[in-house]
């Protein structure tokens, strides 16, 4: 049986939505980041870091959203996870550049920018992390303008990977990126994606 540790309201809302493209049964510990269950001995023993998500596979720990994702989609022989070996590296590229790229940094700047109550928004910290997120943005424009989905013909690990982490760029303007813009909604409006969010929306 999977486990996923780590609530829609966290990175864990990528690995919800790959589990739903993958029609999996899961137990789900419902945990928010930092919450007590996160602290404990036997969670660090899963996850050192004490973040989520992670998973436990029939006794296969893993963590990591990106990776886990890569893994249960390819376990799984899902078309989400390309046959072709150029595509597949295509999934790892985008994966890992999201991470380095765009992950904190949109997280930051929505949160200094909108979400966070108007007293605790710091401007200075939502303008750097905009300066950074903005060329980011650039660079998927750029190969979304190129192709409708990021690592082959279809939609795959690649589009859930940035897409999911892209969750907060749902509530901000992005139409200086048309091509950014529409792929975004395009991901967002998949059922397995709308389920993910309605867990962390309701
Ligand atoms: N690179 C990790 C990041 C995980 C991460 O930072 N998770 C956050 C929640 S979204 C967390 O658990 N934070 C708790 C903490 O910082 O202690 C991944 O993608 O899984």
């Amino acid at each position: 049986m999977l486990r996923i540790y780590g609530s829609a309201n966290s990175r864990a809302l990528r690995t919800i939505w790959m589990a739903a493209e993958l029609g999996l049964q899961y137990e789900h510990e419902d945990w928010l980041p930092r919450s007590p269950e996160t602290r404990t001995p036997e969670y660090r023993a899963l996850n050192a870091n004490g973040r989520v998500p992670t998973i436990d596979d029939d006794g296969f720990i893993l963590s990591e959203s990106m990776a886990i994702n890569m893994y249960l989609a390819k376990k799984h022989n899902s078309p989400l996870y390309p046959a072709d070996l150029q595509h597949e590296a295509l999934c790892w590229q985008w994966s890992l550049w999201e991470t380095d790229r765009l992950d904190r940094q949109i997280v930051t700047y929505v949160r200094h920018a909108a979400a966070l109550p108007e007293a605790e928004r710091k401007p200075a910290v939502a303008e750097a992390a905009w300066l950074e997120v903005a060329p980011a943005f650039d660079v998927l424009e750029a190969a979304l303008t190129k192709s409708p989905w990021l690592a082959g013909p279809a939609f795959s690990v690649a589009d859930l990977n940035v897409a999911g982490a892209l969750y907060r760029a749902l509530s901000i303007d992005v139409s200086k990126w048309p091509n950014l813009d529409a792929w975004l909604h395009r991901c967002w409006e998949r059922p397995a994606a709308k389920h993910a969010r309605s867990l962390r929306e309701n």
